[in-house]
């Protein structure tokens, strides 16, 4: 999607504090960090939203999870414990159409969320 942020991101027309890649997603550190280690891991694919995730790009989902638990290991949250959040449209708190999964950890987190 040409005027998709994070496609341009997944293009290289974006700059971005890349951490991490895999043949169908990328891991990079978020612009407005909410916690220590805020990481957001996006398909290389443009999905705009989890209500857009069908049974041919279902497996992304599994794919951005494996991602997260790799990463928060490497991050060294693993033990501590951490977040994993996909908001999705305006209620869900998405500013971004191209799904993402929010690694969170570094601090404790509160529940309910806000
Ligand atoms: P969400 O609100 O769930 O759609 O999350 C979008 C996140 O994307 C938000 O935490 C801020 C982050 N973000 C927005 N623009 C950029 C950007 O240009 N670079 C990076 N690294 N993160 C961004």
């Amino acid at each position: 999607m040409s005027d998709c942020l994070f496609c341009k991101i997944v293009a290289g027309e974006i700059p971005a504090d890349i951490i991490k890649e895999g043949d169908d997603w990328l891991a990079f550190r978020d612009i407005n960090p909410q916690a220590p280690t805020h990481v957001l891991i996006i398909p290389r694919q443009h999905v705009a939203t989890l209500n857009d995730v069908e049974e041919d790009s279902a497996d992304i989902i599994g794919s951005l999870t494996l991602a997260a638990k790799t990463i928060a290991r490497e991050e060294g949250i693993a033990d501590s414990g951490y977040r994993t959040v996909m908001n999705c449209n305006s209620d869900g708190g998405q500013s971004v159409y191209h799904i993402h999964v929010h690694l969170l950890g570094g601090r404790s987190m509160r529940w309910p969320p806000g």
